[in-house]
């Protein structure tokens, strides 16, 4: 969680300093992330995050962090994960992970394959048709899915109570015919016992479960967002004295587990390692019109002229 934060505070650095493109920092749903992906097996599970996971699913394999910065320069291979490290690329169009998740999760069954998918999403994202849809053939088919929705209350500049007339996100589960599980996402045990407990009853032949796990966006939605234009000054101090970070050192430090010299390694080496990683995705060779690949088959006439008049240089 430490490592992740870090890594998301040295990246918003970079894009302030035109290195990185666009990116959403992860401040805030630390437990969320990395104790779903401590709780689940990555030789078998699959997750497929949206945009503010990655840095902490880094247990499914070290290769997310280089495609993370590889994504970040915008570099094509970014999205292209080896086959062994079971994560899907980052999803910015809202929701369309999770009709994959489903799929995944109906195809590993038909295949006896032993494991679970779980998608992340956000409050927002759960308004989309993608989402309705993809929870109710995963009801439906009974697929081995996790949905995990990470509510932050915001959808950019949209509060929760603009998304949803619902009390709950977890109530809307009922109508897909599975359980809604909602959870304190700022305590990374809960997270853990909840995802633990969704992937038995998918192993078991149970089918899905809905997670929502109540957080609070700590940071802005992205380095393109403005928050203090919208978010209330003393509702984002007090979901600092929540952080989810402290709330763990706060409970390791009881236990002995933790203290400010260890954090401070932590930190030195989650430095370096996205230094590191982001050099070596700097020095990986890049087309200048590699923009205008995979996206069609072959380019469209407009996109062909574009092509044309990147390579030439003009406007
Ligand atoms: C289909 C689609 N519509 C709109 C957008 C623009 N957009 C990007 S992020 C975002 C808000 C998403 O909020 P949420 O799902 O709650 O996730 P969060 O960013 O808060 O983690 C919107 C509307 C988009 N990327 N895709």
């Amino acid at each position: 969680m430490v490592e992740a934060r870090t890594q998301a505070a040295r990246l918003w650095n970079l894009q302030r300093q035109g290195q990185v493109g666009t990116l959403a920092p992860i401040d805030g749903h630390e437990a969320v992330v990395a104790a779903t992906a401590h709780a689940l097996d990555p030789t078998h599970d699959w997750i497929l995050p949206q945009y503010r996971e990655p840095l902490a699913l880094q247990r499914f394999g070290p290769e997310v962090l280089e495609q993370y910065m590889l994504y970040n320069i915008g570099h094509p291979d970014g999205s292209r994960f080896p086959p062994s490290v079971r994560v899907a690329p980052l999803q910015i169009s809202l929701a369309t992970q999770i009709p994959h998740a489903v799929g995944l999760a109906w195809g590993m069954t038909l295949q006896d394959e032993p494991g679970v998918t779980t998608v992340f999403f956000g409050d927002g994202s759960s308004s989309e048709g993608d989402f309705h849809e993809a929870a109710n053939l995963a009801g439906v088919l009974k697929a081995p899915v996790i949905l995990l929705c990470a509510n932050n209350q915001w959808a950019i500049s949209t509060p929760l109570h603009q998304q949803t007339a619902a009390e709950t996100l977890a109530d809307r589960a009922v109508g897909y015919g599975m359980p809604g599980v909602r959870i304190d996402g700022n305590d990374a045990a809960a997270v853990f016992d909840a995802v633990d407990e969704a992937r038995q009853r998918a192993l078991d032949g149970g089918g899905p479960t809905l997670i929502e796990a109540v957080v609070y966006r700590l940071g802005a939605h992205t380095t393109a967002d403005d928050p203090t234009r919208y978010v209330p000054a003393e509702d984002l101090e007090a979901a600092r004295r929540d952080d989810p970070i402290e709330r763990l050192a706060d409970h390791l430090v009881g236990l002995g587990l933790w203290d400010d010299e260890t954090r401070s390694a932590v930190e030195a080496e989650a430095m370096t390692r996205v230094d590191e990683a982001f050099e070596r995705a700097i020095a990986q060779p890049l087309a200048t019109d590699a923009i205008f690949d995979h996206c069609f088959a072959t380019d469209t006439p407009r996109m062909a002229r574009q092509r044309a008049a990147l390579l030439d240089g003009a406007p």
